[in-house]
């Protein structure tokens, strides 16, 4: 899937990665998510031998719709960012994707510090690379939900994990999307009359 000139993209950690990749996808401006492993320098990192990266959510946006501050606010609604991680997977970093979001993340750490007179336990650094999970991790809250789950994955096969829809109802599975903007989203769906019908019952 093509993404429009403009895009760019961020990367956060915020203990296990299922939740992340839900609040993020319910993000308007949020086209397309994908949970990974990323902040050390094993250079295979799996699920089972994760080495020293951590659980990560990548995220592609429009920055005219989101602003990387505002992602910054959805990482930090994400976790709990004051208190260490008890293991290197779960810590919170924010994984810069070039010197300007790694000024910017600096910033607002020192802000929220200030603001709250809580210490961060988060890590700003610059990201080297980004190691794609295992397909049963992504867009999990979604794929957790009887029927739809399955069903959505057939019918949009290999374009399910980068698919802006389902990041969307990524989200709604998990809560995150207010109701106007889901009776919205379903109206403008092409899906089956079944799936829509289970998709309605969530609200
Ligand atoms: N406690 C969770 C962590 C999963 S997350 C992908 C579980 O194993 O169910 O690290």
């Amino acid at each position: 899937l093509d993404l429009p000139n403009g895009t760019e993209t961020a990367t956060f950690g915020a203990g296990c990665f299922w939740g992340p990749d839900a609040r993020f996808g319910a993000l308007e401006g949020v086209a397309r998510t994908r949970v990974g492993y990323a902040g050390g320098a094993d250079p295979d990192p799996t699920y089972f031998a994760l080495g020293d990266h951590t659980e990560v959510v990548r995220v592609a946006y429009d920055p005219e719709i989101v602003s990387y501050e505002e992602l910054l606010e959805t990482f930090r609604a994400s976790h709990d960012w004051h208190t260490d991680a008890p293991k290197r997977q779960y810590r919170s970093v924010v994984l810069a994707h070039d010197d300007d979001q790694y000024e910017r993340a600096r910033r607002e750490r020192d802000a929220i510090a200030e603001r709250t007179g809580r210490s961060p336990a988060t890590d700003v650094e610059l990201l080297e690379a980004f190691h794609a999970a295992e397909p049963f991790h992504q867009k999990y809250e979604l794929r957790s939900r009887p029927i739809v789950g399955d069903e959505l994955e057939t019918l949009y096969g290999e374009a399910f994990v980068d698919s802006t829809v389902v990041a969307r109802l990524n989200g709604f599975a998990a809560g995150h999307v207010d109701r106007s903007r889901y009776d919205a989203l379903l109206a403008a769906l092409d899906l089956p009359t079944p799936i829509l019908a289970e998709l309605r019952r969530w609200r």
